[in-house]
Parts: structure tokens; sequence; C-alpha cells
């Protein structure tokens, strides 16, 4: 039996399934991730800009950056490693089995594709908020007239995603944590699982006893039992259709 024959065994007969995304899952769908070739912004490295210090020293250029990643997450579509995560997850509560997608992702991309139970660990691009004040508002999916904008309560409009030093929402990562309780297959798909605590879960899941999984091209950090060496957008979908029935990962919510 070869690898990928292992984990459709393993998806067909585990109790609780856990996801961990990254920006990896979002590729085929035409959106950079932080650290492949093409992350850096106008020479800018992403893992500074993403930083409250970057936004105190030029909100101008940060709003810039996110407001054209938000705005390329607006105009992208769910590509078939989202859609084939979505159609797991109805497999598997259809069955009465449990299933948690926990991404890193901003994008919005796995709600759209159907997903149900997500977990966004770092926030969402979508929306924002005032710098000072934290009331959000969702902007309309046109540019910003300029940056940065003017937030409702007088300060500038921020993106409302966790930044590097910024502590991650703590319902989401607890959720995320309660879930290595549970599950007995934690599935990576397209991190570099070098940001944290997000690939903690990781570890956290092997500690439990859960068999880790990683779809990637190209090995990460995380450490695995098996690694499943390919796109996301292309390994998902065979995983579902093997383990459920064909035509079972192809379909939208
Ligand atoms: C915090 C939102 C504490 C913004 C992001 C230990 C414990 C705790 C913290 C730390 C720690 N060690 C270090 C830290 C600090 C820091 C950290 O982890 N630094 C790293 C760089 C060393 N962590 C933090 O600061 C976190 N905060 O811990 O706060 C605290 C507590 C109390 C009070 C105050 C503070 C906050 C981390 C969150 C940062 N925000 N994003 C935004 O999006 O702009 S993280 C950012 O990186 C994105 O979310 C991204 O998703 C994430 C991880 O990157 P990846 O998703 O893995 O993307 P990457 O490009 O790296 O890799 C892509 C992968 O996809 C590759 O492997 C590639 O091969 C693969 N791929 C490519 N194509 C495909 C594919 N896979 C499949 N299919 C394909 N087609």
């Amino acid at each position: 039996m070869d690898d990928l024959e292992r984990v459709v065994t393993a998806l067909r007969e585990a109790r609780g399934v856990v996801v961990l995304t990254g920006a990896g899952v979002s590729a085929e769908s035409g959106l950079r991730t932080f650290r492949g070739p093409d992350g850096w912004w106008r020479g800018h490295d992403p893992l500074r800009l993403a930083t409250p210090e970057a936004f105190a020293a030029d909100p101008a250029l940060v709003s810039e950056w996110y407001d054209e990643r938000r705005l390329g997450a607006l105009a992208a579509h769910p590509n078939p490693a989202h859609i084939a995560l979505a159609a797991l997850e109805r497999h598997l509560v259809a069955a009465g089995r449990r299933f948690l997608l926990v991404t890193q992702n901003v994008d919005g991309l796995h709600r759209r594709a159907g997903s149900r139970a997500v977990v966004e660990l770092h926030g969402t691009i979508t929306v924002w908020r005032d710098h000072r004040s934290g009331r959000r508002v969702t902007p309309p999916a046109t540019p910003f007239a300029s940056h940065p904008q003017p937030g409702p309560d007088g300060g500038h409009l921020r993106p409302d995603v966790v930044w590097f030093g910024e502590a991650l929402p703590s319902a989401a990562l607890a959720e995320a944590e309660a879930a290595l309780g549970w599950c007995d297959l934690f599935v990576v798909v397209g991190t570099s699982a070098v940001v944290y605590p997000a690939a903690g879960l990781i570890e956290g899941a092997a500690a439990q006893g859960a068999r880790c999984v990683e779809v990637n091209p190209e090995p990460s950090a995380a450490n695995v039992h098996t690694r499943l060496v390919g796109r996301a957008g292309d390994l998902l979908p065979r995983l579902v259709a093997r383990a459920f029935g064909a035509g079972s990962s192809s379909t939208q919510a």
C-alpha cells in the first residue's frame, strides 16, 4: 500500500479529523504565499510589513499592501483544494464523525468554498478596524481612495488580522487546541509550519496520539508521520474521491 492509499484509509477510519491550512492552499487561487518566491511586495519582506511596528512607522505603505491583498482575496475564487476540504467536512459530518478546519489564512476562501467549521487563527483581511477604538468595518470591494483610510473613531483603519507580535484571538486558539483532544487524524496543508503558535498545533496533535499527514509540494518544518508530495489542488480532490467515492470532492456547497 502506498502513502496515498494509507491516507485514504486513515480518512475512511478516522473518528475526528482536523485540517490545518496555510498560504499554500490558496496558491492555486492565485494568491501569493508568504515565503514563496513571489512573497515579497515592492521589495518589502511580508514578515516585516505584517507587524504593528511597520504600521506605526508607515501606515500608508502597510495599508496599501493590505488593501491590494484584500481586493485580491475578494477577486480570487476557491480552488479544488478548498472545495475538496468542504466536501470532506460534509462527508465526515454526515457519517457522524468530527471535523474542524483551522486556517492561518486571512483570505476567507474556505468559507466561500462551503466549509462551515472553520477557525481563522490569524483573522480576516476583508474586515478592518479602527486602530484606536477597535471598531470593525467591512469596506466595499473597491480600492481605498487614500492610505491610510480614516477609521470611524478617528484612528487609522487597519486590517482585522493578527500581526507578528500580536496575540491570536483567544477563542479561536482555544477551539483549535481543544480539537487536539478528539482528533485522531491531523492533516497539514500548504504551510511552511514555521509560524507559532499555529505550527505548535501539529506537535500538540502528535503528542496526543493523532496521525499527522502533510500535503505540500515540498517538505515543511512540520514533524509528521506521512508526507504526500504534491499540490493541494491535485492531491486533496484525489484523497476525498478515493475515500468517499468519485465525484464526491468537486461539488461546491
Ligand atoms: C504571538 C496574518 C504572542 C497577517 C500572520 C513561539 C510561540 C509563540 C510565538 C512565537 C514563537 N516563536 C516565534 C514567535 C513569534 C511569531 C512567529 O511565529 N514568528 C515566526 C516567523 C518565527 N508568532 C507571532 O508573533 C504570533 N503571535 O505569538 O503572540 C503574544 C501573546 C500574548 C500577547 C502578545 C503577543 C502571531 C503569528 C501570526 C502572524 N500573522 N498572518 C497577514 O496574513 O498578513 S502569519 C502569516 O504566516 C500568514 O498567516 C501565513 O499563513 C502564515 C504562515 O505562513 P504559511 O501559511 O505557512 O505560508 P508560507 O508562505 O510560509 O508557506 C507556504 C507553504 O505552502 C510552503 O510550504 C509551500 O511549499 C506550500 N505550497 C505552495 N504551493 C502549494 C503549497 N502547498 C500545497 N499546494 C500548493 N499548490
